[in-house]
């Protein structure tokens, strides 16, 4: 017999399927959060049968499981941890772990593709084409590669995880990797996906209103309060505002705050990691603690929210040598331009800003971070010439 436990996304549950396919009948295999591994390998080495193969994906045991589990490994227990998470790498030093980020290629792993890697190498599974396919989605969804190739198929096979049962999910991505060559959407589920796709597409255009901009370290961030697609809403709201270091996302019911960067210049681990809690470069996320509960929520609170650039204009239109007009809040106009010897200058109601600029871009951010000005419609920049001519 074999037992997995895995961890309870899409990674996890691709070792869940690939173990399925390997060992039938002869695999028992239960998913769990990061915090409730623990208890689920306590209660293998006390209750179940010593002969069962443990085999533990996408997940770290802590320090008190790891010295029994090498203790039931010594006494000629059979236990393999397999995982990619830059924090397991120790479990190397033993016989029986196996943590590896980086394959020989410099790709980087997901523990669904270290599991087939493995079964394929003990000869546990046939090989195939379609198993191949669904695993290297896995992977680039698990590594955020799908984003850099744009890969559609990786993010829309993690949004059917999430709109079935992972029992349904097993069973469907089963059959299929049974039956067919290549790995496919069916037709109902290219439906619900559709749908699903629409429904967030309306949720992030509803929440790009309601930016808030703050400063805090010398780094910019925009506010936004929300309970789902936090992924999606990060990655398109630091598209749609780029002047932006970072994207803070809080979810206020369940007392959590979220950090997202699409920047290389900002590592939002760190940001999480002044309020106790932690993450990835891109990627980080903390509690809702009192001072994070200050710093962005009661301090932001009476900001009007960010306006988005007008985005039907024919005429002002950015980095034109013509020049673009910006106006904020209170209704002052910014006028961008570039000089004869190609430095961008800005005028604030006419009068000229000290300041030069080498790209139209660091004159739009500086105009967004210290005055949240906006692109100004078409009306108001006909307006403005008009009255810039009257004055000669
Ligand atoms: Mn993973």
């Amino acid at each position: 017999m074999y037992k997995l436990l895995s961890h309870n996304d899409l990674d996890g549950v691709g070792c869940g399927i690939l173990a399925k396919l390997a060992f039938g009948k002869q695999v028992k295999v239960r998913y769990n959060s990061i915090g409730s591994l623990d208890r689920e390998v306590k209660w293998f080495l006390e209750n179940d049968n010593k002969d069962t193969f443990l085999l533990i994906t996408d997940l770290s045991v802590n320090e008190e499981s790891e010295q029994k589990l090498d203790r039931f490994h010594r006494e000629g227990g059979n236990v393999q941890l397999l995982d990619h998470h830059k924090t397991g790498l120790h479990f190397n030093e033993y016989e029986w772990g196996s943590v590896i980020v980086e394959d020989e290629e410099g790709r980087l792993t997901a523990a669904t593709s270290l599991l087939y890697d493995y079964l394929l190498e003990h000869n546990l599974i046939e090989p195939s084409k379609a198993i191949a396919e669904f695993v290297e989605l896995v992977r680039q969804y698990d590594t955020w590669e799908w984003e850099r190739n744009d890969n559609q198929e990786a993010h829309r096979l993690n949004a059917l995880f999430f709109l079935v049962t992972i029992e349904e999910f097993e069973e469907k991505m089963m059959d299929r990797l049974l039956s067919s060559d290549h790995f496919y959407f069916d037709d109902f589920e290219k439906k619900i996906l559709d749908m699903e796709d629409n429904k967030i597409e309306r949720y992030i255009r509803r929440k790009r209103r309601q930016l808030v901009q703050t400063k805090m370290d010398g780094k910019f961030s925009g506010i936004v309060y929300a309970e789902m697609y936090h992924s999606e809403l990060g990655n398109e709201l630091n598209k749609e505002y780029p002047h932006l270091d970072y994207i803070v996302i809080l979810d206020i019911g369940a007392k959590r705050v979220g950090f997202r960067t699409i920047h290389d210049h900002t590592d939002v681990s760190e940001v999480a990691g002044k309020f106790g809690g932690g993450g990835h470069a891109k990627a980080s996320g903390c509690s809702l603690t009192e001072d994070a509960y200050k710093q962005f929520v009661a301090e932001t609170f009476n900001l009007e929210p960010l306006r988005e650039d007008a985005k039907r204009n024919r005429y002002n239109l950015k980095e034109t040598s013509f020049g673009s007009l910006y106006k904020n809040q209170m209704e002052d106009l910014f006028f961008l331009y570039p000089t004869n010897d190609s430095e961008w200058v800005i005028e604030r109601n006419n009068i000229k800003l000290s300041q030069k600029f080498p790209t139209f871009v660091e004159g739009e951010n500086f105009l967004k971070r210290n005055y949240t000005t906006w692109l100004a419609r078409d009306e108001t920049f006909v307006n403005y010439l008009k009255e810039k001519v009257k004055k000669g």
